[in-house]
């Protein structure tokens, strides 16, 4: 049902800067040297790779560009998660796929070529070596927010997500229940299954600090590459399941502030990425 674009370079910047999510033209832009960026694993991340993404993380942070962007994860107009109700967890992969992939042109603003990672706590059971002490201060909605982390110590949730979990809702065979295991975990009769944990709430509960904070856990960097993994694990159960989609309407099928649409999301290679 999806409507592939057209990708080419110039049109990629064009429809980017037509969302003109923030201050910077095309004029800024430098063209990358694909027209399919790689989205990897940040454990196969060469050192230049995860300094580009670093600097130019830094740099949208001290333009105000970075705070301004986790502000709108803050607005719960916006309808975003399933604690919105039945609309906002149908919206809440397709809405992160454009978050993501909004911040990520403006990383490429600075390095064209630079690219959102993926933390596959599958495998990798701890915070990422070369993030633990990326701890910034950033502007939100005028106030400074520190990033702070307390891993492990949440008692309500003392792991990340295994393999199993997400063996079971790739499983699954209808996007609602794909999108709802994959957000909060799967519940069955008596409640959350015992052997699952609650998936991509988990990670969040697990980092802890701001990251267990709904309205600012995109403060801290871990954010966009949990959100990567989701946003990966939902690309790879789109590949089994295609015709399989929110199937959201109307205005509620646009993933406001910014004006794509459901569709414009449904294929990651459209939007000018692909997983490794
Ligand atoms: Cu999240």
């Amino acid at each position: 049902m999806y409507r592939p674009q057209n990708v080419t370079e110039t049109n990629r910047l064009h429809i980017w800067a037509a969302e003109n999510s923030f201050r910077f033209n095309t004029t800024h832009l430098l063209p990358r040297s694909s027209i399919t960026i790689k989205r990897k694993n940040q454990s196969n991340m060469t050192n230049d790779e995860k300094e580009y993404f670093l600097n130019s993380i830094q740099t949208l942070i001290s333009s105000g560009d970075y705070g301004k962007h986790v502000s709108y994860h803050g607005n719960h107009n916006h309808r975003m998660h399933s604690s919105h109700g039945e609309i906002g967890k149908t919206r809440f992969l397709p809405w992160h796929r454009i978050y993501l992939f909004e911040l990520e042109q403006m990383l490429q603003a600075f390095e064209q070529d630079t690219f959102i990672p993926y933390w596959d706590w599958t495998t990798d059971r701890d915070i990422p070596e070369w993030l633990v002490n990326f701890t910034p201060t950033v502007i939100v909605d005028n106030q400074p927010r520190v990033v702070r982390r307390s891993p492990h110590r949440s008692p309500n949730t003392p792991n990340l997500p295994p393999e199993g979990d997400v063996n079971m809702v790739m499983s699954l065979n209808s996007y609602g229940s794909f999108t709802s295991g994959l957000e909060g975990g799967i519940f069955g009769a008596g409640g959350l299954l015992q052997t699952q944990t609650q998936m991509h709430n988990e990670v969040h509960g697990w980092v802890g600090g701001i990251m267990g904070n709904i309205r600012y856990s995109p403060t801290d960097v871990l954010f966009w590459l949990h959100h990567a993994n989701c946003d990966r694990i939902w690309a790879q159960w789109q590949k089994e399941h295609p015709s399989e989609i929110p199937g959201l309407s109307g205005t509620d099928s646009i993933l406001d502030p910014w004006t794509y649409t459901e569709e414009e999301t449904l294929d990651t290679s459209s939007l000018g990425y692909i997983y490794d």
